[in-house]
C-alpha cells in the first residue's frame, strides 16, 4: 500500500526522452516512505486508487513538476547593496565599484559584523520567497565570510535554514570569491590560506558540499583557481566554478579539466571550452538574473550548448550585488527572454540540469520512481505558463520528501 496518490491532472516528468516537458497527460504519481514509488498514466494503476494508497488526491486538472531546484546562490549575507544600486545608476561600474573596496567586500564588512542568528532571520525571507515559487531544493556558498570564522558560520546558517524551511540544502565553499582587506596585495597568500585552512577547516566541519571559485580579472586567476580546486580533490570534494562572467578567462576549460559539476555564467566562454565542458559533463549554469541587473550584452553561448549537449542549468545568483533576486520564476522568463531558452529548456533547467549541477542527478530533478518525492503542484493549463508570465505565483501546493506542506 502506498501513502500518497495524486490523480486528476497532468504530469511534467521532465525525463528527456519522450513527450515535451516528459509529459504524461492524465496521469497519477504515487508516494511511499517519502520517494516516488510510481508514476504513469492513471489508467495503468493496477487498481482503483483508494485501493492502492492510504490517500488519494484530485489535483483538479493541475499540473504536476518535479519540486524546483536553484542551484547557485549566494543567499546567507549580511546587509544590502541598495546604495551601490545607486552609484551604478550614476554611472560607476559593477567592476570599478569592487575595485574601490565596495562591491563584494561592503557585504564582507557586514556578514562578519552579524551574529549568527542575525544572519540567520535576514536570510530567511530570502529562502521563503524561493520556497513559496516551488523551490525545494537550494545550493547556498558561502563566500562573504573570508575568514575561517565567518565562511563556518554562513554555511552553518546555510544548513540551518534548509532545517527550519524543509528544503534541501546543499551548501558550497566560496573561500576565492573575493580578496579580503587582510590580504590586499597578497592574493598567492590568501589562496595558500584557503588550500590549508579556511577551506579543510569547512571540510572537516562537514559543512562544504562542493567548492566553488570567481575565476575572473577582478577576482583570481586560473592558476589560483587549479590551486583551490587541487586543495578540494584532496578534502575529496566536487568542484565548480564561476567562469567567464566578465571576460573570456578559459574558465570553461579549467572547470572541465576539474571535472567540474558545472561551470557558471559562461558569458564570455568560447566554442573551445563548451567543447570541453561536454566532454567531461560539466553543466552550463545560467544566471539571467545577473546578466539583466549588470546590464549585460554578451550572450552566454546558448547554440553551442545546445549543439554539444551540454545540460543547461537556470538558476537565481540571489545575491546582494549582482543578482538581488529571490523569484525563480522570474528566472524562468528571464532564461527565455533574455537567452531565448524555451519554455521547455528553462523548466529542465531548474529541475533536470539543476539536479545534475548538484550531483544530485540520481535522487532528485525528475519524477520517476525511486526519486525523492519532491513535487511542486501548479494552478496553469500548460506548462509554458510558468515561464510565461511576469510576476504571477500560480503555485498551488508543495511536497517536500512525500509529505503536503502546508
Ligand atoms: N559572481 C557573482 O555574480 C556574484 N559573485 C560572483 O562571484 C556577485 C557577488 C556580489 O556582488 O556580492
Ligand atoms: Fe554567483
Amino acid at each position: 500500500m502506498w501513502d500518497d496518490i495524486w490523480i486528476g491532472g497532468d504530469i511534467a516528468t521532465m525525463i528527456s526522452d519522450g513527450a515535451p516537458y516528459g509529459a504524461i497527460e492524465g496521469g497519477a504519481v504515487a508516494v511511499a516512505d517519502g520517494a516516488i514509488a510510481w508514476v504513469g498514466p492513471t489508467a495503468g494503476l493496477a487498481g482503483p486508487p483508494e485501493t492502492l494508497a492510504m490517500r488519494v488526491h484530485d489535483v483538479s486538472g493541475r499540473w504536476i513538476t518535479p519540486g524546483l531546484i536553484d542551484c547557485h546562490t549566494h543567499l546567507v549575507y549580511g546587509g544590502n547593496r541598495a546604495r551601490e544600486f545607486e552609484m551604478r545608476l550614476e554611472g560607476a561600474s559593477y567592476a570599478a565599484i569592487a575595485r574601490e573596496g565596495g562591491g563584494i567586500l561592503s557585504t564582507v564588512a557586514a556578514t562578519r559584523a552579524a551574529p549568527e542568528d542575525d544572519l540567520l532571520a535576514a536570510s530567511a525571507p530570502r529562502l521563503e520567497s524561493l520556497a513559496a515559487e516551488g523551490v525545494t531544493t537550494i545550493e547556498i556558498k558561502s563566500g562573504y565570510g573570508l575568514d575561517v570564522e565567518t565562511e563556518l558560520k554562513q554555511l552553518r546558517v546555510a544548513r540551518r535554514l534548509g532545517d527550519l524551511h524543509g528544503v534541501t540544502v546543499r551548501t558550497t565553499f566560496l573561500g576565492a570569491h573575493a580578496l579580503p582587506p587582510e590580504f590586499a596585495e597578497r592574493a598567492d597568500d590568501y589562496i595558500d590560506f584557503v588550500c590549508a585552512e579556511s577551506l579543510p577547516a569547512a571540510a572537516a566541519a562537514g559543512l562544504a558540499d562542493a567548492v566553488d571559485a570567481f575565476c575572473e580579472s577582478i577576482a583570481f586567476s586560473p592558476e589560483q583557481t587549479a590551486r583551490v580546486f587541487d586543495a578540494a580533490a584532496a578534502h575529496g570534494l566536487p568542484v565548480k566554478l564561476h567562469a567567464d562572467q566578465l571576460s573570456d578567462f578559459g574558465g570553461a576549460a579549467l572547470a572541465a579539466a576539474h571535472h567540474a559539476l558545472s561551470a557558471d555564467h559562461l558569458e564570455y566562454t568560447s566554442e573551445a571550452g563548451v567543447r570541453a565542458m561536454a566532454e567531461t559533463g560539466t553543466v552550463a549554469v545560467l544566471l539571467p538574473g545577473a546578466f539583466y541587473a549588470l546590464r549585460e550584452t554578451q550572450m552566454p553561448p546558448v547554440d553551442h550548448l545546445r549543439a554539444h549537449r551540454v545540460p543547461i542549468a537556470v538558476a537565481s545568483d540571489s545575491n546582494p550585488g549582482s543578482s538581488p533576486v529571490t523569484s525563480i520564476l522570474l528566472m524562468l522568463n528571464m532564461a527565455c527572454t533574455l537567452f531565448r531558452l524555451t519554455p521547455e529548456e528553462a523548466l529542465a533547467g531548474v529541475t533536470r540540469a539543476a539536479a545534475l549541477a548538484l550531483g544530485l542527478g540520481e535522487t532528485h530533478g525528475t519524477i520517476a520512481a525511486g526519486k525523492v518525492a519532491d513535487l511542486c503542484i501548479w494552478d496553469i493549463a500548460e506548462p509554458a505558463e510558468l515561464a510565461y508570465r511576469i510576476g504571477f505565483n500560480p503555485l498551488d501546493r508543495v511536497i517536500r520528501k512525500g509529505v503536503a506542506a502546508s
